[in-house]
């Protein structure tokens, strides 16, 4: 199978380290592009109308896209150990709430990359980053005994949304006054698909 990547996307990411974690890191070749809205043509736009990373080329059929469905095949191939049947919602609202996260963090990038200065809107990038900051006060408040449980999804995703925020937000300070949070990220970071896949330009 190939799976086009980039390594600063934190979908991308959630997706490798759902490969790593289930063992099937080897079915794939990676095909490496990078791009942005206004910038798409090394995307995948012919396999994903909406040229986006990850884009999954299967063995068969069409491929496949958007990091939640990735990530559900990879492991619906390996068993289903990441999106347990008890806590089915739960991990999935969770790992929406990571997305959520990132799509906000990457559209703030996106405004200072793809939009010029006189365009842009201090109000909006606010905007999109108060939806991260409440998406944090919300896992810091209710979200602490599920991730401290077993493995899955929801992990994952709030792992690599965090790992974003350190590497495109850093300055925006996401551990103050979240101490648990922060705290079981420094121990989840550590895991080897994390540390293997950390992000970069
Ligand atoms: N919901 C998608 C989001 C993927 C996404 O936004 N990827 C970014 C890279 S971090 C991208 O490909 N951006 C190009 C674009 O928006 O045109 C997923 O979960 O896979």
């Amino acid at each position: 199978m190939k799976l086009f990547h980039n390594p600063a996307s934190p979908f991308v990411r959630k997706v490798m380290v759902a490969l790593i974690e289930t063992g099937q890191l080897d079915d794939v070749t990676l095909i490496s592009v990078a791009g942005s809205p206004t910038a798409s043509e090394q995307m995948p736009t012919a396999q994903n109308p909406l040229g986006k990373v990850p884009t999954l080329i299967r063995d068969s059929g069409p491929a496949i896209y958007d990091s939640r469905v990735i990530c559900r095949f990879f492991d619906h191939r390996a068993g289903g150990r990441l999106y347990p049947e008890s806590h089915l919602w739960e991990t999935l609202t969770l790992e929406a709430t990571a997305d959520g996260m990132m799509d906000a963090a990457v559209l703030m990038v996106y405004e200072a990359r793809c939009r010029p200065e006189d365009k842009r809107s201090e109000e909006w990038v606010e905007s999109q980053w108060n939806k991260v900051s409440r998406a944090l006060d919300a896992l810091e408040s209710r979200w602490m005994s599920h991730l401290s449980g077993p493995l899955d999804m929801g992990q994952i995703a709030v792992g690599c949304a965090l790992g974003y925020l350190d590497f495109r937000h850093d300055a925006r300070n996401w551990r103050k006054g979240r101490e648990a949070l922060a705290a079981w990220y420094e121990d989840f970071a550590g895991r080897p698909a994390m540390q293997v896949t950390q992000p970069r330009a």
